[in-house]
């Protein structure tokens, strides 16, 4: 009797110890699904690589918005098993994303690439509101762009007590009437990785490192962040905390938020040349490391080829990714007939090494994470 007491115990604290390994997200109220997502990333880190590809779904090097198709799934004969979506200019009230994108068929092939079981990440490349230059459809009101850096006082602008915090509300209002349309036919709230404000450590958008404080970018976040989960009541999102290239954690970690805000830390980093190679290396050991200590996930969430280099997948990504707890790695948008390539997307130029990419065992593509039911639907 002491015996089978004793063994249901050591089945008890071991039942208890697994389920006490998998953090949960860092909202306190997210939904079961969002858990679901979150935790079963977390496993998934020790499985493999995600691959991931920005508008996968929404068009590619020479085809726009035709149902069912992906480059990815021409090139290796499976859907990404993460899938980007951009929703800049959703703040304006417009019909269509800065990439002309209609928000209506991103709001549709969210669902679709979630009903298939797939990972969903979103960007904001949102205009700047203080720089005002381009028309808003519906208010009538002049925005700058998102790389709009010529003033610094932006962020100060939209937080609390600036002249454009009620502007600022009115576009996460847009924002959050988007986000609260992401349902699935029985009514679930979709879950999906959210990475705005990204790139801290570069300068090139306005919320970046010399654009503004530290201070101001971790406020921006949190007021972000809390207008999403207190005021409208959204709690199907995990958030990503994102840098572009760093060369320390210092420098990574520079207006960091807070865990109670964060999911996931990524980092962008494309490769420019040789010097990639250790720069990634160093970036990934850091990361991870720091990810790892503080539960969260990780991803590379952008990042594309070295010029003209034929096997980059298998020489180069895979190779370095392998080494660390990365979740996913993504590559940019194949712009429609523009070859616009900071990110250049190998798949078409190198499809025979992108295959061998796929093929390897460490990688892991849609079919992949079916099998891990990541939203753990019965
Ligand atoms: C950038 C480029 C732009 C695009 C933006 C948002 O990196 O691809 O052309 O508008 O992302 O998708």
């Amino acid at each position: 009797m002491k015996t089978l007491n004793l063994s249901i115990l050591f089945i008890l604290m071991a039942c208890s110890v697994s389920a006490q390994k998998l953090p949960l997200p860092a909202d306190k109220k997210a939904t079961k699904e969002t858990i679901a997502l979150f935790q079963s990333l977390y496993k998934l880190l020790d499985k493999g690589i995600m691959y991931g590809h920005q508008d996968d779904l929404m068009y590619g090097y020479n085809w726009w918005y035709q149902k069912e198709r992906s480059d990815t799934k021409e090139a290796a004969g499976d859907y990404p098993a993460v899938a980007g979506f951009e929703l800049g200019h959703i703040e304006l009230g417009n019909e269509r994303s800065l990439d002309s994108v209609s928000f209506e068929q991103i709001r549709e092939q969210i669902k679709v690439h979630y009903n298939r079981g797939g990972v969903i990440t979103v960007s904001w490349h949102l205009n700047n509101p203080l720089t005002m230059q381009i028309k808003d459809s519906t208010s009538g009101w002049q925005h700058g762009t998102a790389w709009d850096v010529t003033s610094k006082d932006v962020v100060e602008s939209i937080l609390p007590g600036g002249k454009n915090n009620q502007l600022f509300d009115t576009w996460l209002e847009r924002l959050a009437i988007f986000f609260t349309s992401l349902k699935d036919d029985k009514g679930t709230a979709i879950p999906f990785i959210f990475r705005p404000f990204h790139e801290h450590s570069g300068s090139f958008f306005w919320w970046g490192t010399n654009i503004c404080t530290d201070q101001q970018y971790a406020a921006l976040w949190r007021y972000t962040v809390t207008f999403l989960r207190e005021k409208k009541n959204i709690h199907n999102i995990l958030y990503a905390y994102n840098t572009d290239r760093v060369t320390s954690l210092d420098q990574y970690m520079r207006g960091y938020p807070g865990d109670d805000i964060i999911d996931m830390l990524s980092l962008d980093m494309y490769d420019r040349g040789p010097a990639f190679d250790s720069e990634l290396d160093t970036a990934l050991a850091f990361v991870t490391n720091e990810a790892t200590t503080r539960n969260k996930l990780i991803a590379l969430s952008e990042t594309g080829e070295r010029r003209g280099m034929k096997d980059w997948w298998t020489a180069v990504i895979l190779p370095i990714v392998s080494k660390y707890r990365v979740g996913y790695v993504l590559t940019w948008r194949d712009a429609y007939r523009t070859k616009f390539s900071v990110s250049g997307n190998p798949i078409e130029a190198f499809p025979d090494d992108f295959r061998n990419f796929y093929a390897s065992p460490h990688s892991l593509f849609l079919k992949d994470i079916q099998e891990a039911n990541v939203y753990r639907r019965k």
